[in-house]
């Protein structure tokens, strides 16, 4: 049995955790098993690393630290929580994946996307998302919404040319293979955005099923 993994993928503020939580709910509704996870993170060891790389700091991090450890972080989850979930046959909803960094590290960090691809097969052999949505929406919007929330981390204290290369870096990715990716609008109400999943869902169980 093997199950399918999902990611969610989109710059700040573009609604990734709301929307995972309502695609589980839709999912579960037909007794899917389905586990929600993020990165970085989804173990107490990646959630550590987690900390260290999103509290800002004194000592500036080298851009290669920070893509080693996005993938150190990866490997635990992945060994802890991905491969076991999928090998039960469960769907993985994960709140940002590889695609993160080819578009933080490669797109945002300027870091060789020949490089990343190389730890991306040391850290996942082939294993690969299924299905990755993209929630796409201005750049502005999206930092307004992360602002709103308070104290901004790490990540958000970035400048706008920042971000512009990160989502450039995500629908670049994402038009180059449209098959694996789901690009949702994520500028419209929560509604809107909400009915945009409720469309992509009968693809989704069909693959579930598949
Ligand atoms: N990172 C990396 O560089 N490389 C990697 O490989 C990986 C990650 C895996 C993780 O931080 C950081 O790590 C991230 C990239 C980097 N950069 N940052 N920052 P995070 O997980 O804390 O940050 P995030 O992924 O960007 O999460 P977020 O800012 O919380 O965004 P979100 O999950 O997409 O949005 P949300 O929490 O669902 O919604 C944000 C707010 O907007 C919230 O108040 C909602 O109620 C509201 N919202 C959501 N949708 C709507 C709509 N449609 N209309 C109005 N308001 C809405």
């Amino acid at each position: 049995m093997s199950g399918l993994f999902i990611t969610l993928e989109g710059p700040e503020g573009a609604g990734k955790s709301t929307n995972r939580e309502y695609l589980a709910e839709r999912l579960r509704e037909h007794g899917l098993d389905v586990v929600l996870t993020r990165e970085p993170g989804g173990t107490p060891m990646a959630e550590q690393i987690r900390e260290l790389l999103l509290t800002p700091s004194d000592e500036q991090m080298a851009a290669d630290t920070e893509l080693l450890l996005m993938f150190a972080a990866r490997a635990q989850h992945l060994a802890g929580v991905i491969r076991p979930a999928l090998a039960r046959g469960a769907v993985v909803l994960c709140d940002r994946f590889t695609d993160a960094t080819y578009a933080y590290q490669g797109g945002g960090r300027g870091l060789s996307v020949e490089r990343i691809a190389i730890l991306e097969d040391f850290v996942q052999g082939d294993l690969r998302p299924d299905l990755t949505l993209v929630f796409d929406l201005p750049i502005e919007v999206g930092l307004a919404r992360a602002a709103a929330r308070g104290r901004l981390d790490r990540f958000e204290q970035e400048g706008k040319a920042f971000f512009e290369a990160v989502r450039h870096a995500y629908l670049e990715r994402a038009q180059r293979a449209p098959q694996r990716y789901s690009i949702v609008d994520a500028g419209q109400s929560l509604d809107a955005v909400q009915r945009a999943i409720d469309g992509l869902l009968p693809g989704i169980l069909d693959r579930c099923r598949g």
